[in-house]
This record gives C-alpha cells, sequence and structure tokens, in this order.
C-alpha cells in the first residue's frame, strides 16, 4: 500500500495539467463560417483511447430551427454555396441512419439551435477514423438549412450549405 499514496496524489496534483494535454494532442479543428456572416465558431474532432472519436460543435448565430450538420469530404469552403465541400464522408456506406446500410462516417444528429442561435454539443462517432480526416483533399463541417431526414440519399435531403468550415490538424 505504501507506494499507492504517493502516485495517487501525484496523479491528483497532475490532474488538470493531464486533461490540458489530452485536448492538445492530434485532432482537427474547423473555423466554422457562415454566408451570411452571423454564422460561426469552432468544431472539434478528437480521437480517443477506444478509437471512436469525440466530435464537438461550439457554434453561434445560426438560424432557429432543426438543422444538419455533416463532415463533408473535402477541405474546401471556397464556393459561395460551399459545394466545393464535396459529399459526405462516405466510406462504403449509405447515407443516414434510417439506410440498413448507413450511416456514412460523416453523418451526425441533426442540431437544434437555442434561440440567438447557440449550438454547444458533443457527439461520439465510431465510424470516423483519422485518415478520412487526413486524406489529400482534407475535410470539412459543414451546417445545412434544413434538417436532415436520416434516409434520403446521397445526403439526407437537409437543404442549402449555409456554413463551412475546414479542418486543420490540431496543434
Ligand atoms: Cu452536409
Ligand atoms: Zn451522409
Amino acid at each position: 500500500m505504501r507506494p499507492i499514496l504517493p502516485v495517487a496524489a501525484a496523479l491528483l496534483a497532475a490532474g488538470p495539467a493531464l486533461a490540458e494535454s489530452h485536448m492538445s494532442q492530434g485532432g482537427w479543428i474547423a473555423e466554422v463560417q457562415g454566408r451570411d456572416g452571423a454564422a460561426h465558431g469552432t468544431v472539434t474532432v478528437e480521437p480517443t483511447a477506444s478509437g471512436t472519436m469525440v466530435v464537438e460543435l461550439d457554434l453561434a448565430g445560426l438560424p432557429t430551427g432543426t438543422l444538419a450538420v455533416h463532415l463533408h469530404e473535402t477541405g474546401d469552403c471556397s464556393a459561395e454555396d460551399f459545394s466545393s465541400a464535396g459529399g459526405h464522408i462516405a466510406g462504403d456506406a449509405s447515407h443516414g441512419v434510417e439506410s440498413a446500410d448507413g450511416p456514412h462516417p460523416g453523418d451526425l444528429p441533426n442540431v437544434l439551435p437555442e434561440e440567438g442561435g447557440a449550438v454547444q454539443v458533443q457527439f461520439f462517432n465510431d465510424r470516423l477514423t483519422g485518415e478520412m480526416m487526413t486524406d489529400a483533399d482534407g475535410a470539412a463541417f459543414v451546417v445545412h438549412a434544413g434538417a436532415d431526414d436520416y434516409e434520403s440519399q446521397p445526403a439526407g435531403d437537409a437543404g442549402d450549405r449555409i456554413a463551412c468550415g475546414v479542418f486543420e490538424p490540431r496543434e
């Protein structure tokens, strides 16, 4: 028992520092901008020890309503309609949790912004891999004007793309 106490004390003392270093290890961050200039914020994708990714949204200035959010296959938000971000990160799956061979690794649950347009939420994603995030043409985060119906191909009939952010490796 004697050695355990000093070790436990050391771990306790190191707690905040450990959490800090975990958050800065690897992963990706996207700075999100809306077409109307109002929407903005960040999205991070963080690998964990289990292999499951944690996707965290911290957004503001969105319209209210039920909005689709996805991880798209190309890290390019340069087109005015954000079509340059391409389709969803798809692997060899179909779109949506209502598809028997779905969902895409890039599919996420719809979000419902609070009054004022803020969304702060974390999702687990165990289909997404680091290779999908780091392939040659990158990856992007996209917010849509409407809800994802979780079944229409290829992208859930979610409407216009209203905000976009390119993922960059995290420092
Ligand atoms: Cu999308
Ligand atoms: Zn999809």
